[in-house]
C-alpha cells in the first residue's frame, strides 16, 4: 500500500470510519488534517466499539496518530475523548500521538457564539454540531486565534487574549451576552497546557522523518465533500476544505504526498443539519432507509435525512477531490426494495443539467431526474467477494460506477472489519 487518502465524497457519514481502520491497521502513521470534534466516526473491532471524534482512527490500533495544522483543537475535547479510550483500554502517550504546534484552539467562546447565531438564525440555521468550530475557523483566519504553541508562551497570552476578547465581546452584546471572563479564560488556558504541551510538536517535521523511513501514511479526512467551505452547498457547509487537496495543507507536506485518493461513497444519500438535498425522501423509502442504515449522528445522535444515490453529486466530488478509486459501502441497506432509484440529472427550471449548480437557490431547485432498476430480495450484508453478491447488485454497483465515471475499489458490506470486498 502506498499513502493513501480518504475522504467522504457525499454530506459525511458515508461508513469512513470503517474504512479508516481497515487501511489504519495496514499504515504506520494516520493523520487528521481538516474539522475538530464535529467528525463522528465509529470502529468496530471484534466485541468493541470505539466512537472517536477528535483523534486519528489509528489511536485505537496504536499506530503513530497524527493531528495535523488544519484541525481546530479543543483542547478540553481531547482531554476527554483520551480519558474515555483509555477507559476502553487504548495506550495513549506522546509515541503514538502528536499534535501539531500550529493548530488553532477551539475555546468555549467559540461554542458560545456558535449555539448563539445558530439559535438567533432559528429555521435558518445551518443545523451546525454546535462544537464552536466556524467561529475557531474564522478566528484563525481573522489572525486572532489561540495557537497551540502559544501555550507553550504564557507570558505572551495575555495581549493577545485581550485582542482575541475584545472581538468577541463586540459580538457577545449583539446577542446581549455579557462579556468573555477573560481571566477564567486565562485560568482555563494555563491549567489545560502542560496536557496539550505534551503531544504538540511541528508535525511537519515528524512527517517528513516518517515519509524519510518509507512510512506508509493514511490520511483521514472527515466530513464530505459536498460540506466544503468552497465546494459544497454553500453557505450549508462546514468551515473547513474537506476535499483531498487539504490532506497536503493541512498537515504540512506536498500534493505529491497524499497518495491514492480513496473517496468514500454511500450506496444511497444522507444528510445531516440543513441545506438543499435533490434526492431527500420523505415517503416510506426514506424511513426505510434510515432504519435500515441505523442513520443517527455519532456525536449529536441527530437523525440523518435520507434519500436515492445522487450519481451527479458523487461525480462532481470525485473530479473536485481527484478520487482515484470509490469504497462503496452500506450497500446492504438497499437489500429487498422492489425497485432502486438513482439520479442521473437534474431539471432546473426546464433545463437539464448534468451538474449540481452553485448557487443555493439553483440548488434547492433542481429536480431529480431518475433511472429505476430492479432490486434483489436476497441478502448482500457479509459478502466477501462478487461471487456472494446477486446479479442485481452487481448491476447497481455497475451502473454507479459508471455514472461517476470513477472505479468502484472497495465494497463494504457491513461494520465488520472483514466484510469487505475488495475489486482492484
Ligand atoms: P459544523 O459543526 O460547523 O461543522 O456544522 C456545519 C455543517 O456541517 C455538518 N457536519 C456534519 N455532517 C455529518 N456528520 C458530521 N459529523 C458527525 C458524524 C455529526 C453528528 O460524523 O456523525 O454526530 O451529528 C458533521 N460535522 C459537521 C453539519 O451537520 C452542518 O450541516
Ligand atoms: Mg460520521
Amino acid at each position: 500500500m502506498a499513502n493513501v487518502t480518504v475522504i467522504g465524497a457525499q454530506w459525511g457519514d458515508e461508513g469512513k470510519g470503517k474504512i479508516v481502520d481497515w487501511l489504519a491497521s495496514r499504515a504506520d502513521a494516520v493523520v487528521r488534517f481538516q474539522g475538530g470534534h464535529n467528525a463522528g466516526h465509529t470502529l468496530v473491532v471484534g466485541d468493541t466499539t470505539y466512537k472517536l471524534s477528535l483523534l486519528p482512527s489509528g489511536i485505537v490500533t496504536g499506530t503513530l496518530s497524527i493531528i495535523g495544522n488544519g484541525v481546530v483543537l479543543d483542547p478540553w475535547a481531547l482531554k476527554a475523548e483520551i480519558a474515555k479510550l483509555e477507559g476502553q483500554g487504548v495506550t495513549i502517550n506522546p509515541d503514538n500521538l502528536a499534535v501539531a504546534d500550529n493548530c488553532p484552539l477551539i475555546l468555549p467562546i467559540h461554542r458560545d457564539l456558535d449555539g448563539l447565531r445558530e439559535t438567533a438564525a432559528g429555521s435558518g440555521k445551518i443545523g451546525t454540531t454546535g462544537r464552536g468550530i466556524g467561529p475557531a475557523y474564522e478566528d484563525k483566519v481573522g489572525r486572532r486565534a489561540i495557537r497551540v504553541c502559544d501555550l507553550a508562551h504564557l507570558d505572551h497570552l495575555e495581549p493577545q487574549l485581550d485582542r482575541l476578547c475584545a472581538h468577541h465581546d463586540a459580538l457577545r452584546a449583539g446577542f446581549e451576552e455579557p462579556p468573555v471572563d477573560r481571566e477564567r479564560l486565562l485560568r482555563d488556558l494555563r491549567e489545560i497546557a502542560p496536557f496539550v504541551l505534551q503531544y504538540a510538536q511541528p508535525v511537519w517535521k515528524r512527517l517528513k522523518k516518517v515519509r524519510k523511513a518509507g512510512a506508509k501514511i493514511l490520511f483521514e479526512g472527515a466530513q464530505g465533500v459536498l460540506l466544503d467551505v468552497d465546494h459544497g452547498t454553500y453557505p450549508f457547509v462546514t468551515s473547513s476544505n474537506t476535499v483531498s487537496g487539504t490532506a497536503a495543507s493541512g498537515s504540512g507536506l506536498g500534493p505529491n504526498s497524499t497518495g491514492f485518493v480513496l473517496g468514500i461513497v454511500k450506496a444511497y444519500t444522507t444528510r445531516v443539519g440543513s441545506g438543499p438535498f435533490p434526492t431527500e425522501l420523505d415517503d416510506e423509502n426514506g424511513q426505510r432507509l434510515g432504519e435500515r442504515g441505523h442513520e443517527f449522528g455519532t456525536v449529536t445522535g441527530r437523525q440523518r435525512r435520507c434519500g436515492w444515490f445522487d450519481a451527479v453529486l458523487v461525480r462532481q466530488s470525485c473530479a473536485i477531490s481527484g478520487v482515484t478509486g470509490i469504497a462503496l459501502t452500506k450497500l446492504d441497506v438497499l437489500d429487498g426494495f422492489a425497485t432502486v432509484k438513482i439520479c442521473t440529472g437534474y431539471r432546473l427550471h426546464g433545463k437539464i443539467m448534468d451538474y449540481f449548480p452553485s448557487h443555493s437557490a439553483d440548488q434547492a431547485a433542481v429536480e431529480p431526474i431518475y433511472e429505476e432498476m430492479d432490486g434483489w430480495q436476497e441478502t448482500t450484508a457479509g459478502a466477501r467477494s462478487w461471487a456472494d453478491l446477486p446479479a442485481q447488485a452487481i448491476k447497481y454497483i455497475q451502473r454507479v460506477q459508471e455514472l461517476i465515471e470513477t472505479p468502484v475499489a472497495l465494497i463494504s458490506t457491513s461494520p465488520e472489519r472483514d466484510d469487505t470486498i475488495l475489486v482492484r
